[in-house]
C-alpha cells in the first residue's frame, strides 16, 4: 500500500487527527484568525499522548483540495475530530472520505456541533461515534474501545480546568510546507505559504495585528454565564472551575522558556467575570509573570459599568490592552430582543471610560487600550435607525478595532434554533460556513448594510456626533471590518 506521509510529518500511528478548518487556511490564510489553533483538538490529544495513545495528525487547513487530503488519509485505522457548527460542511466531507478509502475505519467525533446538532451529524453515516459535550474524562476509554459506546452518548467533562494538562502546543498542526504548497498550488500563492511558514512562529502563533508575535494563545474559564440568544452557551457547555491563576502564568512563563512569548490572546467566552479571579491576576500577573505581555481578552459593557476600578486596574496594571466588548448593537430595542442585559447607557459608559483611560495613558507615554468592538448587523427585527445607532455608537469609540458580522443563527442558541425552527435560516448544513458578505437570515435586507457600510448613509448615521467623531471611519473601513461569521 503507499503511504503518504501526513502533513506535519512521519507517520507514527494508525490513528489519525483531523484538524478542521477552511481548505488552504494554513496555506494562503485569508485573515489571522483562520490560523488560530483548536485547544479541543490541543487538549484531547495531549492528554491521549501522555497516556501512550499517539496519534498523526492532518489538518484540511493545509491543503488545497480534497484531492489532496485523500491520500494523506489512506491507511488508518480511526480518525478523530472536533466539529463546530462552521467547520461542519468540511468535517463532513472530511469523514465521507476518510470512510470512503478506509472502508473498516472508524470516525469518532466530538465537539459544539455534535452537541447542539447531534441530529444532523446522526444523519450522516461517516461519523461512527458522536461525542455530545466534553471529551476529556472519555476519550481514552473511547479510543481503547469504541464499540462500548452507543452510537450518540454523552460525554465527560473534568470539574475543573486545574484538572487540563498544559496543551502539549507541537501536537498542533504545523502551517503547509511551502515546497508541497509548490507543487500543487500556483507559484504565487507558494510564495505566500512560504511567508506563512517562516513567519507563523510554530507552536505558538502567528501575529495578527493585536500584539507582537509569537501569539500565545490560552483559555482560562470555559463558559460565560449570560444568556444572549444568539449564543448563550452556558445552556450547552456546563459549569466548570476556572483555571487557577498561578496555573495560567507558570504555563505562560514555561512557554516563554521554551519558544518565546510576544503576547498573549486569552481566548475565553467572557474573561472579565468572577472579580475574586480577576483580583488575583491583577496581584500576580504583574509580578510573576516572565514579562507584562500585552493581552487581548473579552468583556461586557454591563459588568465594566459594575466593576469600574477593577476594569481600570486590569488595564492599567495587567497590560489588558486589547478590550474585546461584545457591544452587539447601539439600540436599546435590539438589545432588549438579543437579551444581551447591556443598556445604551451601559455601552457608553464603557465607552466613555476606555476613552478617558486611554486619553490619559497617551499623557503619560503609554500605550492606550484599544476596543475590539463586536457588533451585529442584520438582527431580524433591525430597523434602519437601530443600524444607524450602532453605526453612531462605533463612532463614539476613539481607538478601536471593529469587528462587525452579519447576524448569524447558529444551531445551539435560543435565537438560532428558533429562526430554524421557523425555516428563516439560511444556513444550511452544507452552507454552516460563513463569508463575510453572504446573507444568513431571509427577510433582512443586506442590501441597505452593504450600503450602510460603504458610507451611503454617512448623513444619518453622523447626525449628533461631534466634528471629530464623524471623522472617525472613514469611507469603507467599516466595510473592510466585516468578518466571517
Ligand atoms: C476560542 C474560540 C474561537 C477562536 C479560535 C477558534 C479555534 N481555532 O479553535 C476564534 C476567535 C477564531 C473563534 C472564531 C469563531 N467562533 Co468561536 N469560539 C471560541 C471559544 C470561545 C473557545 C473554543 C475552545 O477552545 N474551547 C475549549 C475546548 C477545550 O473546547 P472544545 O473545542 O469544544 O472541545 C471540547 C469538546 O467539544 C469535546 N470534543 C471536541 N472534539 C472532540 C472530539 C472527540 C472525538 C470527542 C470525544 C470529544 C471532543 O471535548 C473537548 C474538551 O472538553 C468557543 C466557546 C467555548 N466556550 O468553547 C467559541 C465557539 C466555538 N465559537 C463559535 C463561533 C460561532 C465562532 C465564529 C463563527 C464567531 C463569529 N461570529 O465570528 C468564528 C468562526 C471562525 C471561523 N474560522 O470561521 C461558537 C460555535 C457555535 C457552534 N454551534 O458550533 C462557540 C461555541 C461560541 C458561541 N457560544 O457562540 N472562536
Ligand atoms: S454573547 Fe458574550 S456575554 Fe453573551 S452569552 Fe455569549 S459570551 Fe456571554
Amino acid at each position: 500500500m503507499k503511504w503518504n506521509l501526513p502533513v506535519n510529518g512521519k507517520r507514527e500511528s494508525d490513528i489519525v487527527w483531523i484538524d478542521l478548518g477552511d481548505l488552504g487556511d494554513l496555506v494562503y490564510p485569508q485573515g489571522p484568525h483562520e490560523q488560530w489553533q483548536d485547544h479541543g483538538l490541543g487538549l484531547l490529544r495531549t492528554i491521549m499522548h501522555q497516556n501512550g495513545l499517539k496519534t498523526d495528525i492532518v489538518s484540511t487547513r493545509a491543503v488545497t483540495s480534497w484531492e489532496q487530503l485523500a491520500p494523506k488519509l489512506r491507511g488508518y485505522k480511526m480518525a478523530l475530530m472536533n466539529v463546530r457548527s462552521y467547520t461542519f460542511p468540511v468535517a463532513l466531507k472530511a469523514a465521507q472520505i476518510f470512510k470512503e478509502i478506509n472502508p473498516d475505519g472508524l470516525v469518532l467525533a466530538g465537539g459544539m456541533h455534535a452537541t447542539v446538532a447531534p441530529e444532523e451529524m446522526a444523519e450522516a453515516e461517516a461519523f461512527d461515534k458522536i461525542c455530545q459535550g466534553a471529551g476529556e474524562e472519555i476519550i481514552l476509554d473511547l479510543v481503547r474501545d469504541p464499540e462500548s459506546f452507543p452510537r450518540v452518548f454523552l460525554g465527560q467533562g473534568s470539574r475543573t480546568m486545574a484538572d487540563w494538562p498544559e496543551i502539549d502546543r507541537e501536537l498542533w498542526p504545523k502551517p503547509a510546507n511551502w515546497k508541497e504548497a509548490l507543487a500543487n498550488a500556483r507559484p504565487r500563492r507558494a510564495v505566500r505559504a512560504m511567508k506563512l511558514e517562516r513567519n507563523f512562529n510554530w507552536p505558538m502563533e502567528p501575529e495578527c495585528g493585536w500584539g507582537p508575535p509569537p501569539v500565545a494563545t490560552i483559555i482560562t474559564s470555559r463558559v460565560c454565564p449570560w444568556q444572549c440568544v444568539f449564543c448563550n452557551e452556558a445552556s450547552y457547555i456546563p459549569n466548570m472551575g476556572r483555571r487557577p491563576v498561578s496555573m495560567v502564568i507558570d504555563e505562560l512563563n514555561a512557554l516563554d522558556e521554551k519558544y518565546g512569548v510576544g503576547s498573549v490572546v486569552i481566548h475565553d467566552s467572557m474573561f472579565f467575570q468572577n472579580p475574586k479571579w480577576l483580583q488575583e491576576w491583577i496581584e500576580q500577573y504583574p509580578r510573576r509573570a516572565n514579562k507584562l505581555w500585552p493581552y487581548w481578552a473579552a468583556g461586557r459593557a454591563d459588568t465594566v459599568r459594575q466593576w469600574p476600578e477593577l476594569f481600570t486596574a486590569l488595564v492599567r496594571e495587567t497590560n489588558w490592552n486589547l478590550i474585546s466588548i461584545g457591544f452587539e448593537s447601539g439600540s436599546d430595542r435590539i438589545l432588549k430582543l438579543l437579551n444581551k442585559e447591556c443598556t445604551e447607557e451601559d455601552n457608553n459608559f464603557a465607552i466613555d471610560l476606555v476613552n478617558r483611560i486611554g486619553d490619559e495613558m497617551v499623557a503619560e507615554g503609554k500605550e492606550p487600550p484599544v476596543f475590539w468592538s463586536n457588533i451585529m448587523l442584520g438582527i431580524p427585527g433591525e430597523t434602519d435607525e437601530d443600524a444607524f445607532k450602532t453605526m453612531r455608537m462605533l463612532k463614539r469609540m476613539k481607538r478601536v478595532f471593529p469587528s462587525i458580522s452579519y447576524y448569524a443563527p447558529y444551531p445551539g442558541s435560543a435565537l438560532g434554533f428558533q429562526l430554524i425552527a421557523e425555516g428563516k435560516s439560511l444556513m444550511s448544513k452544507d452552507n454552516y460556513h460563513r463569508f463575510p458578505d453572504d446573507e444568513k437570515v431571509k427577510g433582512v435586507n443586506y442590501g441597505f448594510y452593504r450600503e450602510l457600510l460603504a458610507g451611503q448613509y454617512d448623513a444619518e448615521v453622523n447626525r449628533g456626533l461631534t466634528d471629530e467623531q464623524q471623522q472617525r471611519g472613514y469611507e469603507g473601513m467599516y466595510q473592510q471590518a466585516l468578518v466571517k461569521a
